[in-house]
């Protein structure tokens, strides 16, 4: 636990099972974590799969203020996608859930189990449309425009 509160954003994605109830369930889940708080969630979003294959994503960003440091974070996340069904059996496969640590505050860090802000954030339009959605300060204009073109569409509320 860290004494001030940070605010940070978690990506979430599903492309296997039922993934829009699976991104609600996570994000009420987000909810109850220790020491956080929910502060705004996207609407939810398809995406068609970048680097990756199976059906299409869906996708939405959660904007939460906590007291975990971001190991810890990053490991609570890591029980929720396990609890949410998840397997690895190679690297992009096709997942029931996936969240991410996108940004922790203002931290940089890069270690063998997190780093941040995600490497590959600014790439994908299925992480900055949500993203600007509810933070459209922490996303330019050029970035968007960086990834004008893939298909991403606006599913719910
Ligand atoms: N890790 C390091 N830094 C972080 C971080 N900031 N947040 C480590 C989360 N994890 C982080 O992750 C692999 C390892 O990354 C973990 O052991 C953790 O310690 P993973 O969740 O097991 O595997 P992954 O999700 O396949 O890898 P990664 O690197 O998160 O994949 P990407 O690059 O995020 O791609 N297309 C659409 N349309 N929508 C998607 O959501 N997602 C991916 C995943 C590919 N294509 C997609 C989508
Ligand atoms: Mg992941």
């Amino acid at each position: 636990m860290v004494r001030e509160p940070v605010e940070a954003f978690i990506g979430l994605g599903a492309n296997l099972g039922e993934p829009m109830a699976a991104l609600r369930q996570a994000l009420a889940r987000l909810a109850e974590l220790p020491y956080t708080e929910l502060l705004a969630a996207s609407g939810l979003y398809g995406s068609t799969p970048v680097d990756s294959s199976g059906p299409d994503y869906v996708n939405a960003v959660a904007w939460v203020r906590t007291r975990l440091t971001a190991p810890a974070l990053l490991e609570a996340l890591q029980h929720q996608e396990a609890s949410a069904g998840r397997e690895r059996p190679y690297r992009n496969a096709p997942r029931t859930l996936d969240l991410d640590l996108l940004l922790y505050g203002s931290a940089r860090m890069e270690g063998p189990t997190l780093t941040v802000p995600h490497p590959r954030m600014t790439e994908r339009a299925f992480v900055l449309l949500p993203l600007a959605e509810i933070a459209p300060h922490r996303v330019s204009d050029a970035e968007l425009a960086s990834v004008q073109g893939q298909g991403i569409w606006r599913l719910a509320g």
